[in-house]
């Protein structure tokens, strides 16, 4: 048996995987358990709402969810939990992610999606983000937080040490 997974990771199609391995794989760099499952608002919206209200009942703490186009994705999941839901626009559509984006983040008042940029970008930062909420009572996770982020800023030093 698995380990239990802390974030839930839902995109809307398979053809969304390939931005979310930005997503995965810094959950892995983190080493934050997870889990994915595709599962769309308008194709399986039973699966959709079933997964959002067992979500917390099964110890996930933060869910991200990736779609493009309509993007209802994280809006449905965010209207049936009270855990804190991530929107990944994903790019493609016929704005290219700008559509996606606006369906994500324009959500009315009362149901909160916190959104990130669309497509690897985005992907990349809502591992961040919620690695940063788990972060809050997870002392070690904090720490590898912070190293990350000196790495990131000694990897710009360095390429400017190069520059003179
Ligand atoms: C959305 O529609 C998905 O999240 C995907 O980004 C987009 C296109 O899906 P496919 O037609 O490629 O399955 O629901």
């Amino acid at each position: 048996m698995g380990k239990q997974p802390l974030v839930g990771i839902l995109v809307g199609s398979e053809s969304d995987l390939d931005v979310m391995r930005a997503t995965t794989s810094t959950l892995d760099e983190l080493k934050i358990t997870h889990e994915l499952r595709v599962a769309s608002a308008h194709r399986t919206p039973a699966l959709v709402r079933s997964y959002a209200e067992e979500a917390e009942g099964r110890g996930i703490k933060v869910v991200i969810c990736a779609a493009g186009m309509a993007a209802h994705l994280a809006g449905a999941v965010g209207a049936a939990t009270d855990l804190p839901v991530i929107g990944v626009p994903m790019p493609g559509g016929v704005a290219d992610g700008l559509d996606a984006l606006l369906s994500t983040v324009q959500m009315p008042a009362g149901v909160p999606v916190a959104t990130v940029a669309v497509g690897k970008a985005g992907a990349r930062n809502a591992a961040l983000l919620a690695a940063r909420i788990l972060a809050l009572n997870d002392e070690v996770l904090r720490r590898r937080l912070r190293t990350l982020r000196d790495e990131m800023a000694a990897a710009v030093e360095a390429q400017n040490a190069e520059r003179t």
